[in-house]
């Protein structure tokens, strides 16, 4: 039989070895718990409430249960305060290795953050040959042209032998052309090229049979030159009008209001005589130089910068295209894009090539 004090002693003793135990058992079970939880976390956001769910300072699992503590006996605290510690450890590094591998995986899906601004995403732009090609489909709309297409891969026919350049004349070779066929494979059309001008245009739009004409033709061009100032592949701009009573005058007022439009008002035109099998007279049109304004320089040597050629339709040219000479007349115009593009008041480009190497710090700079 126990005395009295024997009995609250043993009392006392098995008291604080039940909660020492439960102690034990409480950190034991929240270890696992929290473990299980972790395994499960995908996102940032759930691991941000895991942290909040055992470790927050005021509410947190393992905070409420470390005030239990007081309950242990007080020689037993280190040993249960040690395993409280280990436990607390061990929470906070599973949460940090979760943390880095979430981060590695650079999920977006999980790291999303409603609150932060968007990402701006790259606008791209039209490259200087399609703007300056629309830019001039939009000057001659506004004075009645209508745009019109042809082929670019062309027959010999309408590339040189309608336009008054009959086989084996010497006038082609100017042209440089890249044929497809050896040989002609048709009797009347003869073998296909890429076509070295958009001139080929001109007689295909005669055939249609509807006068007046008064059409822009904006094409790829190819020719067999390549340096500074010619490109393999290039385009042209094809102006072209038939009707009645049509002479120099409107063939000079047109270039010349063409000019002011695209280049600046401050720049004046010379038409110089040239030959052209298919236009009679032929000219070549040079604008003043956009640096020394006509007086000589670096750039243009003299003062004038060479751009198109032009002239008023040869009648062979009309007869091929089903248009009577005595009735009609006609003028022409054949400018190459880039070169116009290129002489632009401000762009200070020098080298055709440029424009299609597909280096962006200079495509993004237009
Ligand atoms: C012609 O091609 C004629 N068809 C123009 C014409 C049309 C005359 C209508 C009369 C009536 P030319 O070969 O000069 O002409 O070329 C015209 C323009 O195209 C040149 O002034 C130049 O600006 C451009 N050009 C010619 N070859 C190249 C090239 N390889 N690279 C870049 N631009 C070129």
């Amino acid at each position: 039989m126990l005395t009295k004090s024997q009995f609250w002693d043993y009392n006392s003793y098995i008291t604080k070895l039940f909660s020492l135990k439960k102690m034990k058992a409480k950190l034991e079970a929240l270890k696992k718990e929290f473990n299980d939880e972790a395994e499960k976390i995908k996102s940032l956001v759930d691991l941000e409430s895991l942290e909040n769910k055992y470790l927050s300072r005021k509410s947190g699992v393992l905070t409420l249960l470390m005030k239990e503590m007081k309950s242990v006996p007080k020689e037993e605290m280190p040993a249960v305060g040690k395993l409280a510690n280990e436990v607390k450890q061990f929470l906070t590094n599973k949460l940090e290795t979760i943390k880095s591998n979430l981060g590695n995986k650079n999920n977006s899906d999980t790291a999303f953050d409603p609150t932060l601004p968007g990402t701006e995403q790259p606008v791209g732009h039209l490259h200087m040959v399609s703007q300056a090609i629309r830019e001039i489909s939009g000057i001659f709309e506004d004075i009645g042209f209508q745009r019109e297409r042809y082929p670019e891969v062309e027959w010999d026919y309408y590339g040189f032998e309608a336009l008054n350049m009959p086989a084996g004349h010497p006038a082609r070779d100017e042209w440089e052309t890249f044929f497809i066929d050896r040989e002609p494979i048709n009797k009347k059309l003869g073998q296909r090229i890429l076509t070295p001008h958009t001139s080929s245009g001109q007689v295909r739009e005669m055939e249609k049979g509807e006068l007046p004409i008064r059409m822009t033709n904006i094409s790829k061009t190819y020719r067999r030159q390549i340096d500074a100032s010619h490109s393999p592949m290039f385009h042209q701009f094809e102006g072209l009008v038939i009707d009645k009573d049509i002479n120099i005058s409107h063939l000079k007022g047109t270039v010349e209001y063409f000019v002011k439009r695209f280049f600046g008002e401050d720049r004046e035109i010379r038409l110089r005589p040239h030959h052209f099998q298919f236009t009679e007279p032929s000219f070549e049109v040079d604008i003043s130089c956009g640096v020394c304004h006509g007086k000589g320089c670096k750039l243009c040597k003299e003062g004038w910068l060479e751009l198109a050629g032009a002239g008023m339709v040869h009648p062979n040219v009309l007869k091929a295209g089903g248009i009577d000479p005595k009735v009609y007349s006609g003028f022409a115009f054949g400018w190459g894009v880039e070169r116009c593009y290129m002489m632009k008041s401000g762009l200070n480009i020098d080298d055709i090539r440029l424009l299609y190497k597909n280096d962006l710090r200079v495509i993004n700079q237009f």
